[in-house]
């Protein structure tokens, strides 16, 4: 019997030591429990930060380079990137101002102009704004098959002076470059060059009145002038090349106007010594623009389609984001954050004005931890789009609504998955998996005003998507602060656990400031069915406690990121 007992004692005391364990890993885990965390208001939970980027183009001499071609990338296109984010050109100021929408994790980003790649820094103002101010020079394409005949340079002597007409490039932007090059071999320093313009026509670059750098010298620039002709003229500041030196001077002019020059008349000044040839001119641009739409073929990421003419990728070219709800709003739910688990790519496709044609949504719907609802999925896009047309569907489930900003891409996730019943659909690791569903939805849309420069988050790509619980139109549940449709059941706010408060301008949130939804910025891992996300992904509640300040990256996999056990795994085929 005291065998027994004793044997008994020593169960005890191992439950009593796993009782204590157990106690250690509960206050452990209450340090995580979503019910314990309180999120700061000003703190919505972004993983993404909105950059105001503006960027200038210029050529290879220095000149402002009007729609200069640029692509802009995450990861190092010169070293294995795959991250293309858009292929875009700067305006007729040789300016592009946009924001972008970049994970909030990034420092830096890169910028690919032809062959030359750059690396931009983000200037961060906040956790979720930055900014990013740069210069960039941009070089035309050089086709390989030149269309028509390309110019010759063309020499002549006069008075002692070497004129050379050297070069005339098109920069694929409608203008061209013209160089001429002027040798003095007289002892007396050049005062002034003039070269001639066809009637009418003022180059655009450089500007009347501007100091103009040649290889030697600077000049004050005369453009136009009359005299002693209609031509661009250069007036040396200081003394002037001599004795054998040379200099250069080029200016832009339209192509066409480069294509109609038969003629070029150049005129150079040294104290009394005047210098003047006229040299034939025969020149056809380069440039390829096969749909002419303005944007020459390289750049044209629809080198045959004129209504087309730049894609613009969220989260990047063949990436993914992933959106996470909980459905049941306006009560708390078990934070699983697995209702509906979706991934985005979306694809903005603008003409050669930079204005919105087509939007095309890859969806790839991966899980849906919903026991009972049968949840619908819809988004609304910005107030200066409209709608117009559904292009293509893979489901054929989308629908445009009367305001034709709001398109409902299905209204049962249970139909999408090809699935009836009740049950958790890839959440719980013990219940069969249910293949996951890829398609592409896109949009004809029309932009029926211009943009703000500086957007809201819902105004950028993948723009406000929100679930509607159960598939009922009017309960609508967002990301957090982001704006109600106008089908919104408002009575429904600040109902239950939400504690929608507009004066603050909090919406979708409960008393602790919490979400119902989370958008990542790029795809990643989800928990199992009724585990709290801040279980699954170990740096969740250090990201919200610090108000996005640290652990900017908590959903990626990265060593000691996840509870992997707590994290859905696709079963191997
Ligand atoms: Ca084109
Ligand atoms: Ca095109
Ligand atoms: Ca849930
Ligand atoms: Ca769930």
């Amino acid at each position: 019997m005291k065998k027994y007992f004793v044997l008994g004692f020593l169960v005890l005391m191992l439950l009593f030591a796993l009782a204590g364990c157990n106690l250690f890993n509960s206050s452990k885990d209450n340090s995580k429990n979503m019910d314990n965390l309180v999120a700061d208001p000003e703190f919505q939970f972004n993983t993404t930060r909105s950059v105001e980027l503006n960027i200038t183009s210029i050529d290879k001499y220095g000149f402002f380079y009007p729609y200069g071609h640029f692509e802009i990338w995450k990861d190092d296109p010169a070293n294995g990137g795959t991250k293309r984010v858009i292929s875009i050109r700067t305006d007729e100021n040789a300016q592009f101002i946009k924001t972008l929408s970049l994970p909030t994790y990034y420092g830096s980003i890169f910028l690919k102009s032809g062959t030359i790649v750059q690396k931009l820094w983000v200037n961060i103002a906040n956790s979720t704004e930055g900014s990013i101010l740069d210069t960039f020079v941009c070089i035309a394409p050089v086709y390989p098959e030149i269309k028509g005949l390309k110019f010759d340079p063309q020499t002549a002597s006069n008075d002692g002076y070497v004129f050379t007409l050297e070069n005339m490039e098109d920069n694929c932007n409608g203008t061209t470059t013209i160089t001429v090059r002027v040798c003095n071999n007289n002892n007396r320093g050049l005062s002034n060059v003039a070269i001639s313009l066809p009637p009418g026509v003022i180059p655009s670059q450089p500007t009347n009145g501007s100091t103009y750098q040649g290889d030697e010298n600077s000049y004050n620039v005369e453009n136009p002038t009359n005299n002693p002709y209609y031509s661009i003229k250069f007036e040396t500041i200081g003394e002037g090349v001599k004795n054998g030196q040379c200099d250069v001077f080029r200016y832009i002019i339209p192509t066409d106007d480069a294509e109609a020059m038969t003629e070029i008349t150049i005129r150079a000044k040294a104290a009394q010594i005047i210098g003047e040839v006229t040299l034939d001119v025969d020149y056809t641009g380069t440039c390829n623009d096969s749909d002419g739409d303005g944007v020459t073929d390289d750049w044209d990421d629809y080198p045959d389609d004129p209504d087309r003419a730049f894609n613009r990728y969220t989260p990047a070219e063949g990436q993914y984001g992933t959106f996470m709800w909980e459905d049941l709003w306006p009560n708390k739910g078990d934070y699983d954050m697995n209702d509906l688990v979706m991934d985005y790519n979306v694809i903005e496709v603008t003409n050669a004005d930079h204005e919105i044609v087509d939007v095309i949504n890859n969806f790839y719907l991966r899980a849906a931890g919903a026991g009972f609802l049968n949840n619908g999925f819809a988004i609304q896009y910005p107030s200066y789009w409209e709608v117009t047309d559904i292009a293509a569907d893979g489901l054929n489930m989308a629908e445009i609504e009367a305001d034709n900003r709001t398109v409902i891409f299905f209204q049962n996730h249970r139909q999408v998955f090809e699935v009836s019943g009740d049950d958790w659909i890839n959440t719980y690791p013990t219940y069969p998996f249910i293949p996951t569903v890829t398609w592409s939805v896109k949009l004809s849309m029309t932009e029926t005003s211009k943009a703000k420069v500086v957007l809201p988050p819902w105004y950028l790509a993948p723009f406000n998507p929100f679930l509607l619980a159960n598939g009922v139109r009017s309960h609508e549940i967002h990301l957090p602060d982001y704006p109600y449709t106008y089908e919104m059941n408002t009575a429904l706010l600040d109902t239950g656990d939400d504690a929608t408060d507009p004066s603050s301008g909090i919406y979708f949130r409960t008393a602790n400031y919490l979400p119902w939804a989370i958008l990542i910025a790029e795809s990643c891992d989800y928990a199992i069915e009724m585990t709290q996300i801040s279980d699954a992904f170990n740096y969740f509640v250090e990201w919200v406690q610090s108000d996005g300040t640290q652990k900017q990256d908590w959903y990626l996999d990265l060593p000691g990121y996840q509870n992997e056990d707590l994290i859905y795994q696709v079963p191997a085929k």
